[in-house]
């Protein structure tokens, strides 16, 4: 080949490889990158949701324990200009860990982005249309999450409901009818701008709960506010006194049905009901041990300074929120 237009071949060809590069830049200047996370109870479909709109391979349970148990990110993926990433997290009803685990679990992983002032688009909460009930676990869940997030975030979250496929369209219906209008169920965040979704399983529904979250402001969430900006301590954030709420109130239930076993092992004995007190002593051991569980977590969640200027603090906060305020008295804080 003559030398002219080998030379032009090659000015062609390096045309060609500029061209890529600059749009490839160009892109990469324009994309918005996208943090989004996913929350909701143990086996609700979050990580199949992720893997579904991103293209991951995050491990999905297929039995009754849990999968998630530490939070994950997926693959980040293009989204027209968006350029998201995916935050799973393990479910407050956790099979192999507590409440306290999971609760530091997330807190450490949004206070993480937060100091590195990354904040998130959106925040998922999925909800089963199956459910038939608005159960304990998913209350508790759904309790949660609003803690997490505060009320000045909601209108970045999303509540999906998901599992549309499983269930009659008449059903289906009536029930998101009553948990997007119930003070109970989903109202509140829907009140404050939460938008719901439904999500049917394919790339196509995913994606647009997705676009709708990454064209919302990133939005700083309560925890990162009250840990990064403000320096509180894990138990005393919105999140950390809700559970500690319910631990102090499991403990008071705990510690009366320990009491009263030990006084109905003792008339046992008294009445030489040799079978009741084998089986009264077994339910105690139990009983004990579950005690002792939920007094580790709630202390894994107190303040550790030597100073104790955060008790009364506690105390008062807690008795606000105490449905029965006697129940919780200053012992279950030592
Ligand atoms: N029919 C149907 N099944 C689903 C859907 N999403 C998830 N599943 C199934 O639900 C089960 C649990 O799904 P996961 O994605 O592991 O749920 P998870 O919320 O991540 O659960 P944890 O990791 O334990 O918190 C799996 O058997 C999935 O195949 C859905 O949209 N429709
Ligand atoms: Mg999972």
């Amino acid at each position: 080949m003559p030398s002219v237009e080998r030379s032009k071949g090659l000015g062609a060809m390096l045309r060609g490889l500029f061209d890529i590069a600059t749009t490839q830049i160009g892109r990469r200047l324009r994309d918005k990158n996208v943090t989004i996370a996913v929350m909701g109870p143990t086996g609700v479909g979050k990580t199949s949701f992720i893997n579904r709109a991103s293209g991951s391979d995050l491990r999905v349970g297929a039995g009754l324990e849990s999968m998630t148990q530490d939070v994950q990110r997926s693959q980040p993926f293009q989204l027209g200009d968006y350029r998201i990433t995916l935050i799973d997290t393990p479910g407050f009803d956790d099979t192999r860990k507590t409440d306290a685990e999971i609760l530091l679990q997330i807190s450490n992983h949004l206070s993480m982005i937060a100091r590195e002032r990354r904040y998130l688009s959106g925040v998922i909460y999925m909800h089963r249309i199956t459910d038939n009930r608005m159960g304990g676990v998913a209350t508790r869940n759904f309790r949660m999450f609003m803690h997490l997030c505060g009320e000045q975030a909601l209108p970045n979250a999303a509540i999906v409901l998901n599992m549309w496929n499983e269930v009659n369209a008449d059903v289906g219906n009536a029930r998101r009818q009553e948990l997007l209008t119930n003070e109970k169920f989903f109202k509140p965040a829907i009140t404050a701008g939460a938008k719901a979704f439904e999500h049917d399983d394919t790339v196509q529904s995913a994606h647009r709960i997705l676009c709708h979250l990454a064209q919302q402001p990133p939005k700083i969430l309560l925890i990162q506010q009250e840990i990064v900006r403000k320096h509180v301590q894990i138990g005393m954030t919105s999140a950390g006194l809700a559970l500690l709420q319910d631990l102090v109130d499991k403990e008071v239930k705990h510690r009366d049905r320990l009491q009263q076993t030990q006084k109905d092992i003792e008339e046992a004995i008294r009445q030489r009901e040799e079978g009741d007190r084998v089986e009264l002593e077994e339910a105690l051991r139990e009983l004990e041990s579950t005690y002792k569980k939920l007094v580790q977590q709630k202390t894994s969640l107190l303040p550790t300074r030597s100073t104790r200027s955060w008790r009364p603090l506690l105390l008062r906060r807690l008795k606000h929120r105490a449905t029965n305020v006697e129940s919780s008295p200053q012992s279950l804080l030592s």
